[in-house]
């Protein structure tokens, strides 16, 4: 299976990209973690993404906030799908990661999922990889009845509360 990169421009990052973590390791999805930044280790990161695909990854998550240039840098690196994440937080609580990752030129794609939405980061590059693996995508579906399942519970049991109520 190929693996999946997670690039956070910050170590400050780290409680939000975690949770993109937590749903790799849940899929049993090979991953690298680094930090890496466009700005201040622009060498590093240009040069991760470059080798990315060689390196065996299907897929990159870039998160970073303010400026946050990250997962466009990478993607000017590489054609792997780049997924970015604008993490929030400074002094425009995070407008300014989300316009940085969503807003790029024709031609440079970066998937940009919601302000710290590293669930759904993870979930998009699962199903990138999915495309082409059979057991992969049936932990996908798995993953969807248990979550409908989930929600049904709850309506049940507010039924129920509001029956008790009436
Ligand atoms: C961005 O600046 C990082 O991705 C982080 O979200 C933000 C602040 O970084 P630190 O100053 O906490 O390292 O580049």
């Amino acid at each position: 299976m190929k693996k999946v990169a997670v690039i956070m421009g910050s170590d400050s990052d780290l409680p939000v990209v975690e949770k993109a973590i937590n749903t790799l390791k849940e899929f049993g999805v090979p991953f690298e973690a680094h930090v890496y930044s466009a700005h201040r280790t622009p060498d590093e990161a240009a040069a991760f993404a470059a080798g990315a695909r060689e390196a065996g990854f299907g897929a990159i998550i870039a998160a970073a906030g303010m400026a946050a240039h990250l997962a466009g840098a990478i993607a000017a690196r590489t054609t792997l799908p780049v997924v970015g994440i604008p993490v929030k937080g400074g002094a425009v609580d995070g407008m300014d990661a989300l316009l940085a990752t969503v807003q790029m030129p024709s031609g440079m794609p970066v998937a940009t999922v919601a302000l710290n939405g590293a669930v759904n980061a993870a979930l998009l590059c699962i199903q990138m990889l999915a495309i082409e693996d059979a057991e992969l995508a049936a932990k996908l579906d798995a993953k969807r009845a248990k979550d409908t399942a989930a929600v049904l519970a709850k309506d049940a049991a507010l039924q129920e509360k509001l029956r008790e109520n009436a």
